[in-house]
């Protein structure tokens, strides 16, 4: 049966990169004669063992995420918590459970910088948890993200920059990793203080990884996308961070997303709440859907945040969740189940 869906399945990339290389692509921007490919029916059991393994390396085309087949790719999964906080979910386990109870194509790890004992304080420690996740979700197949959490990364450079060398020599070989390097800028300006910052990251991490996916955050907690526009930076596998929390940020960020968008600025969320930006306050469903609707119509992928257990609306877990994943519905709040829920109706399962 998987031998037969995995025929059809490279049938219908084969058929459509046919009617694709045949029709005409003077609306794109890319003059290569390259183009994206349709995805093929998600029937939600891929013929894959994992998502790594199906989709492989990943790249920027036409500001689309693509697979190594050109086809689109959509990644859905969770963000851990700052690492220095909540670190005890950076196990193995969780990785595990996350992949095979929970269907996440990608996890995010949080690295926490200059708030509290974070990287700058305790660098070996913050290190292993975060090498603990990416090295579970090489094993389990999953792409996974390295959040530089910071909301002052310009302030730090040469620590982010030995941070994201290392990084990028120990994984670089490998097509999971996904390089994130600032979290959520404040109110500095993306053409003086942003691009430069972002540029002197990727420089570092191109020395060992020429072309993993880098993903950099916008002015505003990584809301103003729309600044991108006519001032990209000069690398080909670099997407644009957008983070919304659906009871604060609604149809004027979705309008400000949708300009970017529509100037071939690719989109990824790194990061976003079903509550209010504080992270707690309301659950808001209707705009959860909206967001949900707006993600998959322009295939933007996401991560939720986040894997926690502290009392706050936007933690998935209750409070003492095991650190080992195996959770039952009962110890997931409102919102965990309520993502867990997207997780397993949109995703493949692997
Ligand atoms: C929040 C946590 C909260 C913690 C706070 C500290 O949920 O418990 O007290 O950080 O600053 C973001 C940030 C993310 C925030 C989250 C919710 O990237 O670190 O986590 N949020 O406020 N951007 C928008 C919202």
């Amino acid at each position: 049966m998987k031998f037969l869906k995995y025929n059809i399945l490279l049938g219908c990339i084969f058929l459509t990169s046919i009617v694709c290389c045949s029709s005409d692509t003077s609306t794109t921007e890319n003059t290569n004669e390259e183009s994206v490919t349709e995805q093929p029916a998600d029937d939600n059991d891929s013929a894959f063992s994992s998502v790594v393994e199906e989709n492989g390396q990943l790249r920027i085309l036409n500001g689309v995420l693509v697979n190594k087949n050109n086809a689109p790719v959509q990644l859905r999964g969770m963000s851990f918590f700052w690492s220095q906080w909540i670190g005890k979910y950076y196990t193995e386990d969780t990785v595990n459970w996350l992949k095979n109870d929970w269907q996440c194509t990608v996890v995010r790890a949080a690295m926490a910088v200059d708030e509290a004992s974070g990287y700058l304080t305790n660098p070996e420690l913050e290190k292993q948890k975060v090498f603990t996740v990416i090295d579970a979700a090489i094993k389990n197949g999953l792409y996974v993200i390295v959040d530089w959490h910071s909301h002052h990364a310009e302030d730090y450079l040469e620590e982010a920059k030995s941070f994201f060398a290392e990084v990028s020599e120990k994984y670089g070989d490998v097509p999971n990793i996904i390089y994130e390097t600032y979290n959520e800028p404040l109110d500095v300006s993306w053409t003086a203080v942003l691009k430069p910052y972002h540029e002197t990251i990727i420089a570092e991490i191109r020395k060992n990884d020429p072309d993993n996916l880098i993903i950099c955050g916008t002015r505003t907690w990584s809301q103003r996308v729309d600044e991108v526009i006519g001032n990209k930076i000069d690398d080909e596998n670099v997407a644009y961070t957008l983070h919304y929390y659906a009871a604060t940020h609604k149809q004027e960020l979705r309008a400000i997303t949708k300009s970017a968008l529509d100037n071939n600025i690719p989109i990824f969320v790194t990061e976003y709440g079903v509550s209010e930006a504080s992270g707690d306050g309301s659950i808001n469903n209707v705009e959860a859907e909206a967001w949900w609707s707006f993600l998959d119509e322009n295939n933007i992928s996401w991560c939720n945040w986040s894997i926690a257990d502290k009392e706050e609306l936007s933690a998935a877990l209750k409070p003492n969740a095991s650190a080992n994943g195996g959770w039952p519905l009962d110890m997931l709040t409102t919102s965990g189940t309520m993502v867990r829920e997207e997780l397993k109706k949109k995703n493949p399962k692997y």
